[in-house]
């Protein structure tokens, strides 16, 4: 590995003065309007308003300040003054604006009208909400349900998700993809398969029992950095964490506690992780097989020696299959070939087993860095493999963790948005309003992508997201959209997918989750699932951006009502007045989990919904929690060749996914621009290249296809060799659509096969 000396890289901790600088600036950026600072304030406290940013939980005795730099920046972005009236658009085309950047278009500020796109002038004009229902209605109608797409990104509540699935199905499909195509949907379908849970099985207090916490591709320091708090308290009650990610994330590293004057004002930080392995990209299940060969190692050595036992066996036993042939393969994979694809030494990985075979508890955290890859079921597999070695599964102070994306993606699924009906109770939709929902599975991210690019999709609703930006094969992806029939936008700010339009196109403004929702009956609350599966109530009271805006509930009942025919059991108008009422809807088709749910909204820290594998009850196929064999070492879709390196696509700092706040990635020490290609400096000099040279990716994902990113400046940074970084939304075009895991259909962000190009 080369000498961090040698490159770019951040030399401060986590936190800190940096992260309030980081706020700092963007409420300069933002100029936020009044009664911002109360929000943030009432951030993520009970019947105050959940964080619009990452999923993680909102703990039941809060911080004076529960929010951190990036919660703040999602806030405020929200809560900005500025506005894109209909003056702004009548001064632009739609052509004009495709020339600005993302951080350009979402900086003009918070929609405040609804808007018709008109074709002839190339601009949005504005139009009435009556007007705009009405014609989605009769576009709508016209076409065979099944050529229509509901997309939603993760950030709606329960009571506008579930509004939303039920207007899908009372309409006629189950096209309902959602981000979590893009992100955790590995998860769902891998920890379903293998301990017959779609979600993660640890609690907060677990986090205050482990002995031991893993990272497996998850940057907190960025992406949910409440969550260094609880790290920071185990680490200093003597908890080891161990990282195994091929960047040095800082987060990861060290951490100072904005929140305590004593870290703020000395040299004080915590050390974070005990140990860092920088595995080579796609390198996971190689290095966990290399864990795995040496907890067996430990257990066949302290049973000779002693008679006892490294293993859980009584669990292994009573709970599980597939023991005796992982072993085998185990056995048979030696460690050249592990150091060889996980690209770290034997002994590295021997530590890292050696902290979790001394564990009692052990959490395994995961993110994007397992999830998006040709084999992303497999990485995850491989981590249930050793997770159910030492019966990590169902037990306190244990448990496998995803670390989810969206606020409220976990949970738009819990409540039906989902393409696989056999995930959805509909036989219970039916008796309580009276239809027959269609049975036929609905397109997921990709499938949608596919048949928009056949032309057989006619319709596009986004609630909420930046689908053309987000997904991959960007550029044949926006040449088929302008073929749509009819796209629709819900939306708070302008994104590069509201400048892409079908024949019929409508861009509708809605409240945000900060400001205040009054209905016939009052002010609204609403509500969202956490990553560890708890239920939030939220309450915003900030003065809405625009007295045009509608809320999210209101703008799907507008749609369904305009579309629809009458049914008695189906009240638009009457669960719009009340979101109590879709609360209590709620809970009658899922009694299980959201029983007395008006009752429980504003339990502090949430109420849990439960969770099947953390009892240790298997939903799965062999009613056990199963061991799965590894088919590769990689998890790679494509082989090795000359020329090829593995990007990653990378967040970072200073964005929310599509939206990007500014240019400043600071715990990488990245500053004042994004079109950076990272790359080791030993690989630089290899490829005889310097730092400071632009270049260009080329695709070499073998089929033929040209796809090309130009204008990144080369840029040394430590990564391990034949690696390479960018940022993700600008490399989407480098993205084959083809190219997802092989189960879940995940885009495989992580590991998108390029060589670089002059
Ligand atoms: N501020 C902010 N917060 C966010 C978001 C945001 O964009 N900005 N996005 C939200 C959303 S929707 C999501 S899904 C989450 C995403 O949060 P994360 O899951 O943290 O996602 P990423 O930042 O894409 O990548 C995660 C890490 O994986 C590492 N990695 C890449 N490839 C590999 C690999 O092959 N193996 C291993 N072990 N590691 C690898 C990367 O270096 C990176 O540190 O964050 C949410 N929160
Ligand atoms: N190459 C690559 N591609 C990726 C990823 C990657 O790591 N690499 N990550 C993937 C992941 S994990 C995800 S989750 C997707 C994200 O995909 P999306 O969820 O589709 O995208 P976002 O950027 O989160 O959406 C931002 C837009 O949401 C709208 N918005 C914000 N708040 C609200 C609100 O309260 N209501 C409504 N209606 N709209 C609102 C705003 O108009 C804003 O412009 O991208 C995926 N794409
Ligand atoms: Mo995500």
């Amino acid at each position: 590995m080369a000498d961090e000396k040698d490159t770019v890289h951040y030399t401060g901790s986590e936190g800190g003065w940096g992260s309030l600088r980081g706020i700092t600036e963007t409420a300069l950026r933002e100029r936020p309007s009044p009664g911002a600072l109360n929000t943030l304030r009432r951030q993520n406290k009970v019947k105050g308003f959940m964080c619009v940013s990452c999923a993680w939980t909102k703990p039941a005795e809060p911080h004076a300040f529960e929010f951190c730099e990036n919660g703040a920046k999602a806030t405020l972005w929200e809560l900005t003054s500025r506005r894109a009236t209909p003056d702004f658009f009548a001064n632009h085309t739609l052509a004009e604006l495709k020339g600005w950047t993302d951080h350009q278009l979402e900086q003009t500020g918070r929609l405040t009208h609804p808007m018709r796109y008109d074709r002839p002038s190339d601009k949005y004009v504005p139009c009435t909400w009556d007007e705009a229902f009405a014609a989605i209605g009769s576009e709508l109608k016209a076409i065979d349900p099944s050529t229509s797409v509901f997309y939603a990104s993760g950030r709606a509540s329960l009571e506008t998700s579930y509004l939303y699935a039920l207007f899908a199905r009372l309409y006629g499909h189950n096209n309902l993809p959602d981000s979590s195509n893009m992100c955790h949907e590995t998860t769902s379908v891998a920890l379903k398969g293998s301990i017959g849970s779609p979600v993660g099985t640890s609690v907060l207090a677990d986090f205050h029992l482990c002995d031991a916490i893993f990272f497996f591709g998850q940057n907190p320091g960025t992406n949910s950095p409440r969550l260094l708090h609880p790290l920071q308290e185990a680490v200093q009650r003597g908890c080891k964490i161990v990282t195994f990610n091929p960047v040095r994330e800082k987060g990861l590293e060290t951490f100072k506690n904005p929140q305590s004057p004593v870290e703020m004002l000395t040299p004080k930080s915590t050390q974070i992780s005990t140990l860092y392995l920088q595995v080579k990209t796609g390198g996971d299940i190689a290095a966990i097989t290399g864990m795995i060969k040496h907890v067996l190692a430990r257990e066949e050595a302290l049973w000779a020696r002693d008679k006892r036992h490294v293993l859980d066996v009584d669990f292994i036993e009573q709970h599980t299959t597939g023991f005796d042939e992982l072993k085998a393969k185990v056995d048979a994979t030696s460690w050249a070939e592990i150091e060889r694809e996980s690209g770290l030494a034997r002994a590295d990985i021997e530590a890292a087993a050696d902290i979790y075979c001394d564990a009692d508890r052990a959490i395994a955290m995961y993110g994007m860095g397992l999830t998006q890859h040709v084999g992303g079921a497999r990485n995850i597999k491989a981590l249930v493999n050793l997770w159910l070695l030492r019966g990590n599964i169902g037990r306190d102070g244990t448990g496998v963790s995803p670390v989810r994306g969206h606020s409220n993606v976990q949970g738009q699924r819990t409540v039906g948005i989902s393409e696989k009906p056999e995930l959805v109770p509909l036989d219970k939709l039916a008796e309580q309003f009276g239809f027959e929902p269609p049975r036929d599975e609905g397109m997921n991210t990709v499938k949608a992508c596919e048949r928009i690019l056949t032309g057989e999709v006619k319709a596009f609703i986004g609630l909420g997201g930046n689908f053309v930006r987000a997904i991959p094969e960007r550029d044949k992806m926006e040449a088929a959209w302008t073929r749509l029939r009819l796209t629709v936008q819900i939306a708070t700010k302008l994104n590069r997918s509201h400048l892409i339009n079908g024949e019929v196109a409508y861009l509708l403004p809605c409240l945000g989750r900060s400001e205040e929702d009054m209905q016939v009956s009052g002010r609204q609350a609403v509500t969202m699932e956490d990553s560890l599966s708890c239920i939030h109530g939220s309450i915003g009271r900030n003065t809405p951006a625009s007295k045009q805006l509608l809320s999210e509930v209101a703008i799907v009942a507008g749609m369904a009502r305009a579309t629809l025919p009458e049914n008695p059991k189906v009240k638009w108008e009457e669960w719009t007045a009340d979101y109590s009422k879709i609360r209590s809807l709620i809970a009658e088709t899922y009694p299980e989990q959201f029983h007395d749910f008006n009752d429980r909204v504003f339990t502090p820290g949430g109420f849990y919904r439960g969770n099947s594998a953390r009892e240790r009850v298997w939903k799965t196929k062999s009613g056990k929690a199963q061991f799965t064999v590894p088919t590769a070492l990689n998890s790679m879709g494509v082989g090795e060749a000359e020329g090829r390196y593995r990007l990653m696509t990378m967040r970072s700092n200073d964005q929310f996914n599509t939206t990007i706040y500014g240019y400043s990635d600071r715990l990488r020490g990245i500053e004042g621009t994004r079109d950076v290609l990272l790359m080791n400096p030993e690989d630089i000099k290899a490829a005889g290249l310097r730092a400071g040279q632009v270049v260009g990716l080329a695709s070499d994902a073998e089929d033929g296809e040209d796809r090309q990113v130009g204008g990144l400046t080369v840029t040394p940074f430590l990564l391990p060799r034949g690696c390479l970084g960018a940022y993700y939304p600008e490399m989407n075009p480098l993205m084959p659509l083809w190219y997802h895991d092989e189960e879940s259909h995940t885009p495989a962000a992580k590991s998108v096969p390029v060589r670089i190009v002059s």
